[in-house]
């Protein structure tokens, strides 16, 4: 299987995101791209790929053409504020609510830092935008590649992607990088592609890209958001809305879910796909499910995800895999290679 690697991704290394009032070390390393890599290459899995570069306009697919100008100037505009911000990352502090105006782009950046983002755990860096269309890039080629005839494909990439919305980031995620391959898979010709979320948390941003449309089928197996984020969606009741109505399933389950249950919701899921009749399929694949991750509550353990690539297989569709959140280091490239691995000794 070909492997698309974002070469820019080390170019986003934030250094601290605010947790419970107080700074702490960033959870999206460089070392979690760089370990499935090496994991890949120890095991000689799939060859590596660098994807065709690709211009701004790819991204307005998905996201909104003031966003895109947003976070391509980010920035210089963050560095303009204050010399010193050339020391330290952009992170939002203030936001609109429920009532207020988000229609006028303000003139103050960090006004403009709040009106696209949804959290202060995200730091905007020197090198997000760099890092962000380089694993655009690679989600976008990969789709290609499955869409020339190829068994499958894996866009292996950070920052993640699938909290990232129409207009917003946050969730360390700035571009929706599966979103951007569903969406290539469409313009390529599939009429309905569905995007399987297996990541510990809620695809917020992929699901309200996707909420009003049946030709993109999303559905989500995630900590329930009572409990976990991103908390403000991903609720069971959640089932799209006009023409998407019944395209959307979130299967929420509680922390603490072991894989037992967890592989349960994933047969669920994958009926709910091969009732859906599409032709292409997009995995966001978090291995956070893990039961080391530091800041998860599943209870997967390593031998499980060669199971998780196996079931994948058994849809009969050509996936386009690509790297969402786990954060476990020491073991992100272990269980990344075993879902590939799975999925390519069952692949039909
Ligand atoms: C991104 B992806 C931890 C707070 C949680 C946001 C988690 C984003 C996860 N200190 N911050 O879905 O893996
Ligand atoms: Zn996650």
């Amino acid at each position: 299987m070909k492997t698309f690697f974002n070469a820019e991704h080390a170019h986003h290394e934030g250094m601290v995101e605010m947790f419970r009032g107080e700074f702490v070390p960033c959870f999206d390393v460089p070392a979690r791209a760089e370990r499935v890599l090496v994991e890949m290459r120890r095991r000689g899995l799939g060859t590596m790929a660098n994807p065709a570069p690709i211009k701004d306009e790819a991204l307005l697919r998905v996201h909104a053409p003031r966003y895109v100008d947003f976070l391509r100037d980010a920035w210089s505009s963050w560095v303009a504020l204050d010399p010193a911000n050339a020391y330290r990352d952009a992170l939002p502090s203030v936001w609109p609510v429920r009532q207020h105006r988000t229609d006028v782009v303000p003139d103050n950046f960090a006004a403009r830092l709040g009106l696209f983002s949804f959290d202060a755990g995200t730091p905007l860096t020197q090198g997000a935008w760099r890092a962000a269309r380089g694993g655009a890039a690679c989600a976008i080629a990969a789709a290609r590649h499955v869409q020339t005839g190829a068994k499958g494909a894996f866009a292996l990439t950070r920052p993640p992607g699938h909290h990232a919305g129409y207009d917003f980031f946050g969730g360390y995620c700035f571009l929706n990088n599966a979103a951007l391959a569903a969406q290539t898979l469409r313009d390529g010709g599939a009429e309905r592609v569905a995007v399987l979320d297996i990541d510990y948390h809620h695809g917020n941003g992929t699901q309200s890209l996707f909420y009003e449309r049946a030709d993109v089928v999303y559905v989500s197996i995630h900590a329930d958001p009572r409990t976990d984020y991103p908390f403000y969606l991903g609720h069971a009741d959640e089932r799209g809305c006009g023409p998407g109505e019944g395209s959307n399933v979130n299967l929420p389950l509680p922390r603490g879910t072991p894989f037992g249950v967890w592989r349960a919701a994933l047969a669920q899921a994958l009926h709910v796909i091969a009732e859906a009749r599409v032709d292409a399929l997009v995995v966001s694949l978090g291995v956070d499910t893990f039961e080391g991750d530091p800041i998860s509550g599943f209870l997967l353990c390593s031998d499980d995800y060669l199971q998780v690539g196996e079931e994948i297989a058994y849809a009969h569709l050509p996936p386009v895999f690509v790297l969402e959140g786990g954060y476990a280091v020491d073991a992100i490239g272990v269980n990344v290679a075993n879902v590939l691995e799975g999925y390519v000794a069952c692949q039909s």
